[in-house]
């Protein structure tokens, strides 16, 4: 399901910028509801929704807001998305499973984000793992960033291509503005999509422009990770989710092929 230019640029880089995946009615739609949401605090979001926290997140890092998949089915077609997937089923051998999806606003009084992720000494995590033998790659962790703005040069996602086998430890001194070739500053169009194994040593550079940074960020696994039994789906509010989502959100032994991968393939004409 990826071509061979696709399946070497993974391989040497650690992501694929696909241009033009979400349509542009999608995209001013997902805009709206970026701006709508982001324009209210957390108490009169509607539920599920909540503004992303963990220990490590300083109150100067641009708001990210959680599930918005449960609050408009635009995020469940980006979920969805058979360009996406198609990538998505290859780097999982079929075997995908939908994580966290986050909807983040920046704006230039946003913070950047320092270099993160990456293998660091050689050590690996079997959770976070990539590899590429037989012919094909395959990664346990993936990130689908969809970009609803136009990025401009020398801002938004930068990454160390390779560094998802690097087997040093990055030098401290190597940082996110340095340039090419060890730092790369990816810079898509509104539409397009980078995805990237989260084995890659990446981060985020601050945004300077007036017009905020709008980006929908899509995390997947392999369906039998071992650190994902708590990202499952929100019981809760499983009537917001189709059927389809669902399942993508659940877990699967990794010889199970969930339905809606079934009928993707099909789609794809793999099956
Ligand atoms: O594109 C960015 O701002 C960086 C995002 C990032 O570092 C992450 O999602 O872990």
């Amino acid at each position: 399901m990826l071509t061979e230019k696709e399946k070497w640029l993974f391989d040497l880089h650690g992501f694929l910028h696909l241009k033009k995946v979400i349509s542009p009615e999608d995209v001013a739609r997902m805009v709206e509801l970026c701006d709508q949401w982001h324009a209210l605090p957390d108490d009169q979001l509607p539920p599920p929704l909540h503004t992303y926290k963990d220990s490590h997140t300083k109150s100067s890092a641009a708001r990210a807001i959680d599930h918005p998949e449960y609050a408009d089915e635009v995020f469940q077609r980006a979920i969805l998305n058979l360009e996406i997937m198609r990538v998505i089923l290859a780097l999982t051998d079929n075997c995908p499973k939908s994580l966290l999806v986050a909807l983040t606003k920046n704006t230039s009084q946003s913070d950047d984000i320092s270099f993160h992720g990456g293998v660091s000494g050689g050590i690996r995590n079997p959770a976070n793992d990539y590899q590429a033998a037989d012919g094909r790659v395959f990664a346990t962790f993936l990130n689908a960033a969809v970009s609803l703005v136009d990025v401009p040069e020398g801002t938004g996602f930068v990454c160390i291509p390779g560094s998802h086998k690097s087997e040093f430890k990055k030098p401290e001194d190597v940082d996110i503005y340095d340039d090419p070739p060890t730092v790369f500053n990816v810079c898509p169009k509104a539409g397009d999509v980078v995805i990237f194994t989260e084995a890659l040593c990446h981060g985020g550079r601050k945004w300077t422009h007036d017009e905020p940074r709008r980006t929908l960020f899509m995390r997947y696994s392999t369906a039998y990770a071992s650190w994902s039994p708590t990202a499952g789906p929100l019981e809760n509010h499983r009537d917001k989710i189709s059927d389809e989502i669902y399942e993508l959100k659940q877990n699967a032994g990794f010889q199970q092929r969930k339905r809606v991968v079934q009928r993707l393939l099909k789609e794809l004409g793999e099956a």
